[in-house]
């Protein structure tokens, strides 16, 4: 079967991870190309002349295994050295990280994208240094870096996603999600297919809003999951009324969506009525909630969402499959 994941980051990339190993453990073979990721590039930036892909590299080295897992994002193992030369000469940012192992990542990325590769070929130049089980596809080739509009001293600003996210982690009231020019961006080649040709399209327990959110915004995305053959199954990365990690909580109340995994499961919606669902998965804590989502038109399952370590991601991953 081929199943193709919608995906942000972290949150995303334990959920991959352990559908890779579902997959082989169900099936007898590795998935390959047989599991796509599309992968949302909004998170992406420039910065002292590199381009970052955060969620794509998030994605791949966790299926590379070499990801950290205590601090969540980037390389286990990492140094900082050309991090705090940076800082002396007051270039990129003083409160980013580009550790040194990631640079490599980031350099090669840069040097490909000048001499003409395109952003998705570049994601699989990358790729092929690891054996990850799985296909990385970014979901555009085009630049449609998200801006968080805020409001300072009565003036609406823009600043990137990343300044929001990692200097004021959110503090700043978000008025509003922006990705300028995505209406003008295309999928990137083989994304429409991987939807089209999926026996499962899954909707990782990603952040709604800033993760899944640009995807589903990059013309054709959002249609082609609509119009698809295949179930539609989304993991709530909300469990309890609160998001696993991150501030996946501020950025739905920006929507005006509610902070619970039926809140999520409505601003998905339900296929049959219009949006995009078939299937929603919420954790135990939340199985009062499944007669609700039932009333949605939903086909709501309970079991442990939360994935702690690599064996429970598995286990998830065998439930979907199981589905
Ligand atoms: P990011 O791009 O690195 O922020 O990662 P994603 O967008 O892919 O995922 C972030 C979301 O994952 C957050 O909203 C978390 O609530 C959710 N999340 C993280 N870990 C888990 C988990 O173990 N289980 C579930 N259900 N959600 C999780
Ligand atoms: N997150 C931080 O909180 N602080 C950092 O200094 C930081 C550096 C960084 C460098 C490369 C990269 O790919 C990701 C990095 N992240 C950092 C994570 C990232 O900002 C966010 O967690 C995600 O983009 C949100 O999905
Ligand atoms: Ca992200």
């Amino acid at each position: 079967p081929r199943i193709t994941v919608l995906t942000g980051g972290v949150g995303g990339a334990k959920f991959i991870v352990g559908l890779r190993n579902a997959f082989a453990a169900r099936f007898g073979e590795r998935p390959d190309s047989a599991i796509t990721a599309i992968v949302n590039t909004g998170d992406d930036l420039w910065l002292s002349g590199l381009r970052l892909q955060p969620d794509i590299d998030s994605v791949m080295y966790a299926l590379a295994g070499i990801n950290d897992r205590e601090r969540g994002w980037g390389r286990k193992g990492e140094s900082e050295v050309v991090s705090a030369e940076l800082r002396g000469y007051g270039a990129a940012w003083p409160w980013f990280v580009l550790g040194d192992l990631d640079l490599g990542a980031h350099i090669a990325r840069t040097g490909w994208l000048r001499e003409g590769w395109t952003v998705s070929q570049v994601a699989s130049k990358l790729a092929a240094r690891w054996d990850l089980g799985a296909r990385i596809l970014p979901m555009t080739d085009t630049e449609v870096d998200t801006e968080v509009v805020v409001r300072v001293d009565g003036t609406e600003h823009s600043m990137h996603f990343q300044e929001w996210w990692t200097r004021y982690r959110g503090s700043m009231p978000a008025l509003a999600f922006e990705n300028p020019g995505i209406d003008r961006a295309e999928p990137s080649a083989g994304v429409i297919d991987a939807l089209s040709t999926a026996d499962a399209i899954l909707l990782a327990p990603s952040n709604p809003v800033v993760s899944i959110g640009p995807i589903l915004r990059t013309p054709g995305i959002r249609e082609a999951v609509v119009h698809s053959a295949a179930p539609v199954l989304g993991i709530s990365p909300i469990i309890g009324g609160r998001a696993v990690r991150g501030m996946a909580d501020t950025c739905l109340r920006t929507l005006g969506v509610d902070v619970s995994a039926d809140g999520v499961a409505a601003h998905y919606g339900t296929r049959t009525r219009g949006g995009l669902l078939d299937h929603f998965l919420i954790d135990d804590a939340d199985a009062a909630l499944a007669p609700l989502l039932s009333d949605f038109g939903l086909h709501a399952h309970v079991r442990s969402i939360w994935m702690r370590d690599e064996a429970e991601a598995t286990d998830l991953a065998a439930a979907v499959l199981g589905i």
